[in-house]
């Protein structure tokens, strides 16, 4: 059985419910999934999982990550991810110039680190409706997928 961390940073809770949906739908392709808030992962974390998720929201004057998530990010450039499975999602908003763009910086984060990509990042304008669930439910499936190839 392969083994995630889902890990997240959300401020008012469309993230939270991103990465609840997205633990729920691995947990149901019976991966052993675990979501746990991202100030209390480190990046070396990872090296126990097969499978390794980010879902975070993205803030600022200048579409920064948000404070909490930093060390987490900073911290991926010096772990040796070769051989995992990432997958990336997150929360933002339309009217703002860099639509979750944290998402993008933590997808080229973990292909520095060697991990492989699951699947196209999910972006999602604020709280995940249910015509939202189909993509995250896809995305876990092409990380079991990926897994077993
Ligand atoms: N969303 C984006 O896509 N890009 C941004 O640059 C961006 N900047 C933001 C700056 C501020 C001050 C605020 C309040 C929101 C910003 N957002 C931006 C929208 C948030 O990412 C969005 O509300 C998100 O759903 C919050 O997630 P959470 O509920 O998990 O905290």
């Amino acid at each position: 059985m392969p083994k995630a961390l889902v890990t997240f940073a959300s401020l008012t809770g469309n993230d939270e419910e991103i990465a609840n949906i997205m633990t729920k739908s691995l947990v149901n392709l019976g991966v052993d999934a675990r979501m746990v808030e991202c100030q209390s992962v480190y990046a070396t974390d990872f090296l126990e999982e097969d499978i390794c998720v980010v879902v975070t929201y993205t803030y600022g004057a200048a579409a920064d990550l948000p404070d909490e998530i930093v060390d987490l990010y900073e911290e991926l450039a010096d772990v040796d991810l070769t051989g995992k499975i990432f997958a990336t999602l997150g929360s933002g908003e339309y009217d703002y110039e860099e639509f979750c763009k944290s998402v993008d910086d933590f997808t080229l984060q973990f292909k520095q680190a060697g991990a492989i990509q699951a699947g196209e990042a999910v972006k999602i304008e604020l709280y995940p409706e249910d015509e939202d669930i189909p993509e995250i439910e896809q995305l876990a499936q092409q990380c079991v997928n990926t897994y077993q190839k």
